[in-house]
Order: C-alpha cells, then structure tokens, then sequence
C-alpha cells in the first residue's frame, strides 16, 4: 500500500536537503576569514537597503545591487540614505568601517537572520562585498530574466576580506581577433564578481591596430583591417596585396572613454598595451617609413611566417630613425589622454633583431650613442620610450624582454617568459607584474589537444591553480600582483574567449586574492562546480577540461608501449576500450600503466564520477600515444 503522508514527508525533506545544499558558502577568490553561523537571512519585498555613511558611490553600488537583484528575483528594494532607527530588521545595511587591516579594497560583512551588514574603509571594499554577497545568495541571482518560486536567502556568516595584492589582471588580446565595444563590456561583467581590478587590453600588434590616433589617421584606416580567414592559424592561404580586407575594427577615442568609463564604475582599471618596437606589422603597413628599410607590408592574416627570434618579414619599428619616436610621442599623446589609469604598457615582447642588425641607420645609432653592438639596442629605445611616456604623467610598463641590455631606470616589468625574470626584476629594485606563462597562458589548451582546439602548448586547470604571485627568491615588497593573458590568435569570438577564461580565471582570481594558506584544490574544485552552475545560468561558456583524464604513455622493459592516465580530481574513475567501441562504465576500469597488445590501434579513454559521464571520451591513436612518451 502506498503512503502518501510519508512520501510527502520524504518530498518536504528533499527540498530542504536540496535547499541547505544549495546555501552552501562557495566563495571565490576564498576570502581571508569565514566563520559561519546558523539560520539564514531572507531577502523579501520589505527588506530595505541602508546606506548610513558614505555617500554617493556607496548610493550608486547600493542602488546597482537593488537593480540587478530586481532583474533575476523581481523584488524591488528601497534604497535608503539614513539612519537605522531602533528596532528596525529585515535590512542590508552599508556602514564604514574602523578596520584598518582591511584597507582600501577589503571589507567586513556579516550575515544573521534580521540583517546583513557590510562595513568598508572605501567604495571598492563595499563593491566587493556586494560580490560576495551575490555568491551567497542563491545561483539563481546570475539569472537575467527574473526566476520565480525561490527563497531569497543567504547563510548566516562572518566574514572579513582584504586582497593579498593590488595588481589582479586579466589581458585581452583585442588585436589579433578584434572584440567590439560591447563585447569588452561583457568581459569587464565577467570578471567582477571575482574580483579582479586591472583590464590589459593589448590594443596592437602585427594582426591589427586597434585604437584611433587622430594625429596617425592611417593607423586604423589601413591598420585595423586585414583580408578575412577562418582556417586554421599560420596556416592559412596567402594574401594577394589587393583582396578586400574585410575583417577588422577599431575603438575610436569615443569608444575608449565609455570603456574606461563602464570599467571604472566597477572598480576596474583599464590598461592600454601599445606593443612596440616588435609586434608592429599593423603600423608598419600603415606608416612603411617606420623601418629601417622603409618596406611594404600588409597587415598580417594568419599565414605561416615566423617573426620570432629571427624575423623573415621586416616588421619592426627601426630604434635607429627619429621618426620612431616621434611616431611613439604621438601615439602616447593621445592614449595618456584617453586611459586614466597610472601605467602604458609599450611592449617590448619577441623583437626580432636581424633586419636591426643590417640596417645603416641602426649601425650609425649603436656608433653614437656608444652602445655594446645590437644587444643593447634594444634597451635604449626601451629607455625613450620611458620617457616619452613619463613626459605625459604616465608610468612605463613592458613585458620582461625590456631587461635584456639594461631596464629604462623606472619600468615596471610584466614577467611573463617564466618566473625568473620577474625574480630578477624585483632584485634590480623594479615592480613586477607576474604572469608566467607556465600558470596563466589563457591561450594555451586546457584538456587534451585531440578534444580541445590544439593550440601550440596546455595548461590545465589545477597547474593554473598552483600559481603564486610571489616566486621563490623574488623580493615580495616589488610584486604588485599577477594576471591572466588571453591572447587571441586562435580565439575568434567570445564564446571561445569564455571557455579559455573560465574555470582558469577562477584559479588566477584566487591566486592573487586570496591568502596563500586559504588555497586548497579540493576545496576549489568544489567551488569550481558552484560556479559551473551559475554559468549555465549565465549562459556564459567554460570549460569541463578538469573532469578529462590525462593521458600520456610510457615504455615496458621491451618497448612496448603503456598508457599512463591520470585525473585532476581524486573521485573520477576512467574506463577505456582497445577495441574501437565506445567504452562506459561497464568496460575495464584503468588503475596502472599496462602494456598494449600489438594490435591496438586505438586507445579510447572516458571518465565517470559516482556512475554519471563527466569528462569527454578521448580516442587516442596509437601512434599520438607514442609521441606522448615520457622518460
Ligand atoms: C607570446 S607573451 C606572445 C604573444 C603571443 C603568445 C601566444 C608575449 C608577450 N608575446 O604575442 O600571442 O605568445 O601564446
């Protein structure tokens, strides 16, 4: 006989065990202090919004938070600029703080069942909480139309935060593919809610120039367009010199401000990358006088050249010709005008010296200025480039190339080759933005190369998780923080700049926020599963990289070759097939290495968790398994 009293009573129990999961505190970046209470905070139709001190920036984030909250739960909340009077509960209540352990950008909330409390020293630290505060509420918030039938509550908590380090980046590459207006927008929304600060954007380099200069009007009129391609990258058929150049784009001065504008209503600071003297095809086929030998060029789409350590292309900006300089002196006159922000990064990556090398006006600059031969030719256009931009109020930014033949005498540095350089940086007393490729390469591959979109090397998700901003052997004091760079030769829109970014940005966001010792994989990767939920929400695109097993071989004592697979997560069992069917849970369950019978072709690889599929199925043929030997 049925009893339905029970199955109600099982059905009630459901929920609230469905509930309380769902309350569970997941914060990212982890914040320095959570102490977790017990009951909840219900938002509803009479919770207020106090706002008791700090004015019109707490008003506007106060009033932004009651808009977006309104969006995804259609609940409207009265913003309030007064008092708390005696009694009063059901609120969201904004106050300074007197802690000064939380600085600029830290801040206190504190969640019971009448209130939740947020206090700050400045607007930062109460935007920041606001993002917390959205992570505790239930994933439904991140929705964009409004959902029905939820319990707006968020867990009782204690909690104090403050950032490890000031610098918490990410770059986009805008150059190479080109991401409008509204796209970096998007990808300024994206970032906040972990609270990074700092947008790179890399406004130049050989595939496209991407911000007017009136003064240099051919910059974007012949620079910021090239012939259109969708093959593969560096393998795409070669330009006629007369095909339309169809693909392209560019930010007018216009654009930039509501940019800077958008980023620093949110807290962000956008900094502008002019990439020179390497990297410069887009303005040498704009302005050809810019090298040495005064060569054609077009805009580079995507065939195959190499342009680096050795360059068969000249596509440089010639350090030995004036007109370099005063090319520079224009292009910073108006970027320092547009970009408020206190760096201008001008680059210094990959610059191939061989055309340099065999130029007279470059021979004739080593002879007058003294320098020790090509080596340092480098270094003294670094230096005035320094100057140009420090004569405009700004401070001079460039990747960790500018440290061969002697560092400008106040550059940052952006390390990015490995750790080394920006450990050399800051013991030459320079501060140093860390992001070593080994860690927080966006571009690179983040599952296996024969399911992902193989670009030219991988980072998956728990080596992004390892990094630390503050190598062994650097002095501390000059790191300013870290950041993630996506470049985009191989990201052709932002669907695809979404799945590089997420979860690996979460790793990154962690890594330069949260304190070393809050880090934990395990706990993260849970986190990582809340956020992929919200992401559905969303609607934002990410990668499932870490559920892929790891596939890679090794050799027995006659040669035969053994499968070695490993997993990112502890709980995940993999299942493989050698006989070209699809292999599920019920086939042969891989524990250790073991070699293969000779006539396997293939190796078929999936990965399961509690007995649901969650990481892609992987056929590797037996040759690739081959190259992937490792001693
Ligand atoms: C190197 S990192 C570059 C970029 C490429 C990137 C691809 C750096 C400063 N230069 O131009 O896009 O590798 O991973």
């Amino acid at each position: 006989m049925k009893k339905p009293f029970l199955s109600f009573v099982f059905f009630l129990a459901t929920i609230a065990i469905s509930a309380r999961a769902q309350q569970k505190i997941s914060i990212i970046p982890e914040p320095v202090s959570v102490k977790s209470g017990s009951g909840k905070f219900v938002i509803n139709n009479n919770t207020a919004v106090y706002v008791i001190s700090g004015g019109d920036s707490i008003i506007k984030i106060a009033k932004d938070f009651s808009e977006k909250f309104y969006q995804s739960s259609g609940i409207k909340l009265a913003v309030k600029n007064a008092n708390v009077q005696p009694g009063v509960k059901n609120l969201i209540q904004f106050q300074k703080s007197n802690n000064k352990t939380i600085g600029r950008e830290g801040y206190e909330l504190s969640v019971s069942a009448s209130s939740a409390i947020i206090k700050y020293n400045n607007a930062a630290g109460a935007f920041y909480a606001i993002q917390t505060l959205y992570q505790l509420l239930p994933n439904e918030v991140v929705s964009k139309v409004a959902v029905k039938n939820i319990q707006w509550t968020i867990p009782s908590v204690n909690i104090i935060d403050y950032p490890g380090f000031r610098w918490r980046g990410l770059m986009l590459d805008v150059a190479r593919n080109f991401f409008t207006k509204a796209e970096v927008k998007q990808f300024i929304d994206e970032m906040i809610p972990y609270k990074y600060n700092i947008l790179h954007l890399h406004l130049t380099d050989d595939e496209g120039w991407r911000i007017e200069i009136k003064s240099l009007p051919n910059l974007t009129k012949i620079g910021a367009y090239r012939g259109k391609r969708l093959g593969k990258w560096a393998n795409t058929t070669v330009a006629n010199p007369d095909e339309p150049k169809e693909y392209g784009g560019y930010y007018t001065h216009e654009d930039v401000q509501e940019i800077v504008q958008y980023a620093a209503e949110r807290f962000v600071d956008v900094m502008p990358e002019i990439d020179v003297p390497g990297h410069s095809r887009a303005a040498v086929a704009s302005y050809p006088e810019l090298t040495c030998s005064s060569n054609k060029m077009t805009v580079y789409d995507g065939v195959k050249y190499v342009n680096w350590p050795v360059a068969v292309k000249e596509t440089m900006l010639c350090p030995g010709k004036e007109i370099t300089y005063s090319f520079i002196d224009k292009v910073v006159t108006e970027v320092a005008q547009l970009f408020p922000f206190e760096y201008i990064h001008m680059g210094g990556d990959e610059c191939a010296k061989n055309f340099w090398e065999a130029s007279d006006s470059v021979q004739q600059l080593i002879k007058r200025e003294g320098l020790k031969g090509i080596s340092e030719v480098q270094s003294y256009f670094s230096k005035r480039v320094e100057k140009i931009v420090e004569s405009h109020g700004k401070k001079f930014m460039g990747w960790n190339e500018i440290i061969d033949g002697g560092l400008p005498p106040s550059a940052a540095v952006m390390a990015y080759r490995d750790e080394s350089w920006g450990v050399e940086a800051t013991m030459q007393k320079h501060d140093v933005v860390m992001t070593p490729l080994q860690y927080t390469y966006l571009d690179y591959f983040q599952s296996d190369s024969l399911v992902d979109p193989p670009v030219y090397d991988k980072l998956r998700l728990n080596q992004t998780y390892k990094f630390n901003p503050v190598p062994s052997g650097a002095d501390a004091a000059f790191i300013m923080g870290g950041q993630g760079n996506l470049w985009t030769e191989q990201v052709p829109n932002m669907r695809t700049a979404q799945f590089m970014l997420w979860p690996r940005s979460l790793a990154i966001a962690e890594s330069v926020w949260s304190p070393n010792d809050k880090k934990n994989w395990l706990h993260f990767t849970e986190k990582v599963e809340y956020a992929f939920a919200r992401f559905d929400i969303a609607k934002v695109k990410y990668s499932r990289g870490m559920f892929d097993a790891i596939i890679t071989a090794k050799k027995d004592a006659s040669g035969k070759l053994m499968p070695v697979i490993e997993t990112e997560l502890p709980d995940i069992d993999v299942y493989y097939s050698l006989n070209e069917s699809n292999p599920d849970e019920y086939y042969p369950k891989y524990t250790a290495p073991f070699s293969l019978p000779d006539d396997v072709a293939t190796i078929k690889v999936v990965t399961y968790r509690k007995g649901k599929q969650v990481g892609k199925q992987i056929n590797v043929p037996v040759e690739e398994l081959g190259k992937r030997v490792v001693e």
